[in-house]
């Protein structure tokens, strides 16, 4: 199968790195759904990435898809399997993915649009909505456990660190290291493990 998309991509690499630690062989294709979008479209006439081509040649959107289809294959998930530990973890990636939506709409009024076209209620808006992300994200990871290995990096915790360095390589300037040290030390930890070092954003 076939990993379609740019690391610098939080959603990409998210899908890139549970891969990997599902223990999934992929072919890794960094093409970019803006610099290279008719190639991106000729696989996938939506253009979002990640795209993961399937064996059979399906061609599947949406990280979270991609990562449950993925789990079908490994026959094991990154997630807890119920409890307080499984719907702690859905908390988690729920305000990891809202980072990385925020990020990614802030991203996008200040690249794709003209200054003058910006909407500053609208910017202020969604950079409010990202505080609140990485303020609950902040209360919330102490409780994930701390990142020894790659085998007890869960889904939350990848996808916290994954966001993380996306806000920060993207917009270092909105949330500051120092209001969110525990996140911060724990994206640390999780960047000097192999599949993230294997799968860097640049
Ligand atoms: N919810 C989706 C979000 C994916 C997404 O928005 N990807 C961006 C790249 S970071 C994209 O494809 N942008 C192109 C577009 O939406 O036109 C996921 O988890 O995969």
């Amino acid at each position: 199968m076939q990993l379609i998309g740019m690391l610098d991509s939080p959603y990409v690499r998210r899908a890139a790195i549970s891969l990997r630690l599902l223990g999934l062989a992929f072919e890794h294709r960094s093409i970019s759904v803006f610099s290279t979008f008719e190639q991106f479209r000729a696989i996938n006439p939506v253009v979002k990435a990640p795209t993961l081509v399937c064996d059979d040649g399906t061609p599947l959107m949406d990280s979270t898809l991609i990562i449950d289809h993925a789990e079908s294959i490994a026959g094991r998930s990154l997630m807890p399997a119920g409890g307080a530990e499984r719907l702690h973890a859905l908390r988690v990636l729920g305000l990891a993915l809202a980072a990385c939506e925020k990020t990614v709409q802030i991203v996008y009024e200040r690249k794709l649009r003209p200054p003058e076209k910006q909407h500053a209620p609208w910017v202020d808006r969604v950079r409010g909505q990202l505080a609140a992300a990485y303020a609950g994200l902040e209360a919330e990871i102490s409780r994930l456990p701390p990142v020894a290995d790659e085998a007890t990096l869960g889904q939350a915790g990848l996808t916290s660190a994954v966001a993380w360095g996306f806000t920060q390589m993207m917009l270092p300037e909105l949330v500051a290291p120092a209001d969110c040290p525990s996140l911060a030390a724990f994206a640390a930890a999780a960047e000097r493990l192999p599949a993230f070092v294997a799968l860097p954003p640049a």
